[in-house]
């Protein structure tokens, strides 16, 4: 039945209505689904169009290519792949097929950490789902497409106001042959402080629910009691737990002793041991050249009985000659992005070590030419994000001094920039390293090398000298990430902290020495339910109780979104970053078979009251919205 709403009411029509009519009448207020819909993603262009995107500065709309997407055919059936072998052999299986295989594995993080390094994790699943079908068809012989995790899951909510969840089971719907990665930080889970256990459990196993296959599980201290309770959650969901060990310093060098060969053998049996079914090197930095790859690589398939899998940054420039090297040592399994997403910050290009292993006894398995079309499709796209690119325009070799990791750079320039340290950024570099030496050189990875960061730039900002913290220490305030560090809440560094720091920075406070995940309240789920039924009306998924036990704050704002403005994830990505252009129509499906056509056709002068009307046709029909300009 047709809804009798306020616009048709014979008093309304008439004009005899005063603001009570809402209290008196609330059943005339509820207007159609659809055209709910229609009038939200109308204001979200309007807003979007006079008010710009946030991070973006505001410019003309620019011109774009049409991406092209490789051409497959939908009708033929999907090959298999990976993901069928471990849903017929099992982890175990899976793991001795590895070991079996000959050529060298490929992963491809296009969909994660190339973009999380280049673009600062702005990747839209729109963008993402276009090209689906054809790496379902094209690139059915992966090991695995890292896809999840890391940054990807808060930045989907704050950043792109869509539901990371939701990217996950379009994209397993579209690629149901190749197996699916992730990044799990540990104890961090997809965040960047320890939670409670039984959150890391029940995150785990939804996530392993939701499509996830394999979890790279890392702790930002390469502390392994970090790490145990992910690695069982995970052999628990019987997918595959990938523990990884985060490399940091020079095995080469002579004077950089403290993480050593021997080290990264302890660590790799300690995992083995813990449960591991592969082992990663996780080179966050790019700090590995070519014979240290080699040493290790060698060292760690002596060591232990599982399939290395290596992970690089290509900052330096030279992750394709260590691929090689840890190749000709044996690795199973290298992680690479599509060429035009590849290099610098992110990993090595495919189609570079594609042909870098041409001739070689052990080839890397994938096809070059949907490699090549993987990477004109990923040119294109990649121009819609260009203002999150982060300017770094060469290889740089400093890494090896100031061993940044690669998603790290680009936002710490920018959190640089926002305190007014643009100009002093050399200095800055400098004393991110001079930091980790003071902490006792640490493993520097998410969250570990934020707080090195954050005493970096409070270093540089506030003029102090390492000399000045140990005598001027006292009547310092630090950072609160660097109290909490120093207190023990990300867990403990090899070898300690440093006991005259922690000192002064604690001032009193007591440090802790076990597992802040133990100490940490269980998540009450049933209260996070009743709360989120209560502030949004409805009945939240599991998904959604989840994620607002991760990030509370992000999550609420994200829904708040989604009451102003509907699904905003079905635009396309000029529409979303940069609104439409006078006369530009664009066609929204928001959901599948139903489709809208909108066109902008003009915008009102400002007001008083400092709103504009903005005049739409939606689907043939005039529409208008009026917002706030707030330019
Ligand atoms: C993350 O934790 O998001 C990382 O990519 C660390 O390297
Ligand atoms: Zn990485």
């Amino acid at each position: 039945a047709f809804l009798e709403n306020v616009v048709t009411h014979p008093s309304f029509v008439e004009g005899s209505v005063d603001t009570t009519f809402i209290d008196a009448t609330p059943e005339l207020f509820v207007f159609p689904e659809s055209q709910n819909r229609g009038t939200k993603m109308l204001t979200y262009i309007a807003n979007t169009t006079i008010n710009g995107f946030p991070g973006i500065k505001k410019t003309k709309k620019p011109a774009f290519d049409t991406p092209k997407v490789p051409e497959v055919k939908l009708s033929h059936p999907i090959p298999d792949g990976t993901k069928q072998i471990l849903e017929r052999e099992g982890a175990e299986g899976l793991v001795k097929w590895i070991k079996e295989q000959k050529d060298v594995l490929l992963t491809d993080t296009t969909f994660r950490d190339a973009h999380q390094s280049l673009l600062a994790t702005r990747m839209r699943t729109h963008d993402l789902l276009k090209i689906s079908d054809s790496v379902s068809r094209l690139l059915p012989d992966a090991f695995s497409l890292e896809m999840w995790g890391g940054a990807t899951f808060d930045t989907a909510y704050r950043f792109l106001k869509e539901d990371p969840w939701e990217r996950l089971a379009l994209l397993r719907e579209k690629i149901p042959n190749v197996l699916f990665q992730m990044l799990l930080r540990g104890a961090n889970a997809v965040g960047y402080t320890n939670y409670p256990d039984n959150l890391i459990k029940a995150f785990v196993k939804e996530s392993a629910a939701a499509g996830i296959d394999v979890f790279r599980i890392f702790d930002s201290l390469n502390w392994i009691k970090g790490m145990t309770l992910a690695i069982d959650a995970v052999r628990e969901t019987g997918r595959i737990a990938e523990a990884a060990i985060c490399y940091t310093g020079d095995i080469l060098s002579k004077t950089r002793t403290k993480y050593d060969l021997a080290y990264y053998k302890n660590m790799a049996k300690e995992l083995e041991k813990a449960g591991a079914h592969i082992i990663a090197i996780k080179d966050m930095a790019g700090l590995l050249k070519p014979e240290a790859a080699y040493a290790l690589v060698s060292e760690l398939k002596a060591a232990v009985n599982l399939p290395i899998h290596l992970h690089m940054h290509d900052t330096s420039g030279n992750g394709v000659a260590s691929y090689i090297k840890a190749v000709e040592a044996g690795v199973d399994i290298v992680d690479t992005a599509v060429a035009s997403m590849s290099g610098m910050t992110s990993q090595p290009s495919a189609n570079t070590l594609y042909y870098g292993l041409e001739g070689n006894k052990r080839p890397l398995r994938s096809n070059i030419d949907a490699l090549d079309a993987f990477s004109n499709y990923w040119e294109s796209v990649r121009s819609y994000y260009e203002p999150f690119e982060s300017g770094l325009k060469a290889p740089n070799s400093e890494v090896y001094k100031y061993e940044m990791p690669g998603g790290q750079y680009s936002n710490l320039q920018q959190q640089a920039a926002g305190v007014g340290l643009a100009e002093r950024w050399e200095e800055v570099k400098e004393m991110y390293a001079r930091v980790n030496q003071m902490f006792g050189d640490i493993v520097k990875v998410t969250p570990s090398s934020k707080v090195v960061g954050d005493m970096a730039l409070f270093m540089v900002q506030n003029d102090l000298t390492e000399d000045d913290i140990y005598e001027k220490g006292e009547s310092i305030d630090f950072p609160d990430s660097v109290i909490s560090f120093f207190q023990g809440t990300l867990g403990q560094p090899y070898q300690g902290f440093p006991k005259e720091l922690q000192r002064i920075i604690l001032k009193g406070r007591k440090p802790i020495t076990d597992r802040p995940g133990e100490r940490l309240e269980p998540v009450d789920f049933d209260e996070l339910k009743a709360t989120l039924e209560e502030r949004f009306g409805k009945s939240p998924s599991k998904q959604d109780i989840l994620a607002y036990a991760l990030y509370p704050k992000v999550f609420t704002e994200y829904q708040q979104i989604v009451e102003q403005y509907g699904k905003v994830s079905v635009l396309d990505t000029p529409t979303f970053f940069y609104g439409l252009r006078l006369g530009e129509e664009v066609s929204i499906e928001i959901e599948q078979g139903k489709t809208l056509i909108v066109k902008l056709v003009s915008v009102g002068q400002p007001q008083k009251d400092g709103t504009r009307t903005v005049y739409f046709e939606l689907n043939g029909q005039p529409r208008e919205v009026i917002i706030q300009d707030k330019t």
